[in-house]
């Protein structure tokens, strides 16, 4: 049984044996997690990208997919790679950002990871409503099978994303 927890702060400085990172397609970098990830995690992290990128994933990582990479300097022992999906008010892609979760948290049980932190994907640059984001996330680590990983930490930035999350997972841990 999993369990599921909250936290509140960067996620950069959370220790846990894989931080996830909300990344784009290119794997190379960008804002909010993403950058954070890669400033504080150092250049190991962007040359296993560089690595991915000529040779599996020589298109990139497509939306809903995660791929792992050494966590450089963070502590953790993996970063696993994921990109959500834009939040587009027209068109549901609820399906691409559970996919986020469920293939982060499956490479993470293939590594054999027990502790795992996940940003609140898409919910930045990529626009997606914090709620409905917290469901998803809440939602899908639920229903998740797995073996290796025994606990999930939510690590939200902000105040206001703990309480939603808190909300959501029905206590206010
Ligand atoms: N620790 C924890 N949460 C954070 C941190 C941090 N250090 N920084 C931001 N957040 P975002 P996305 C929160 O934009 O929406 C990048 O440029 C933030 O408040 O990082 O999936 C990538 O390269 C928000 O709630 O990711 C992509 O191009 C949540 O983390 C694009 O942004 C996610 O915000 C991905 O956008």
């Amino acid at each position: 049984m999993t369990t599921i927890s909250l936290a509140q702060g960067d996620i950069t400085r959370f220790h846990a044996d894989v931080i996830v990172n909300a990344a784009n397609s290119s794997l190379l970098g960008g804002g909010g997690v993403d950058g954070a990830i890669h400033r504080r995690g150092g250049p190991a992290i962007l040359a296993e990208c560089r690595e991915l990128r000529a040779g599996h994933y020589g298109k990139g990582l497509a939306t809903g997919q995660a791929v792992a990479t050494t966590a450089g300097e963070l502590d953790a022992r993996w970063v696993v790679h994921t990109v959500g999906p834009v939040w587009a008010a027209d068109e549901d892609r609820s399906a691409l950002l559970a996919s986020c979760y469920a293939e982060s948290l499956r490479v993470a049980d293939g590594l054999g990871a027990r502790t795992v932190a996940f940003p609140a994907i898409s919910t930045g640059v990529y626009g997606w409503p914090m709620d409905d984001g917290a469901r998803i996330a809440v939602e899908t680590v639920r229903a998740a099978a797995l073996t290796s990983v025994e606990d999930v930490t939510f690590v939200l930035f902000d105040d206001r994303a703990h309480g939603v999350f808190a909300a959501r997972l029905g206590d206010d841990s």
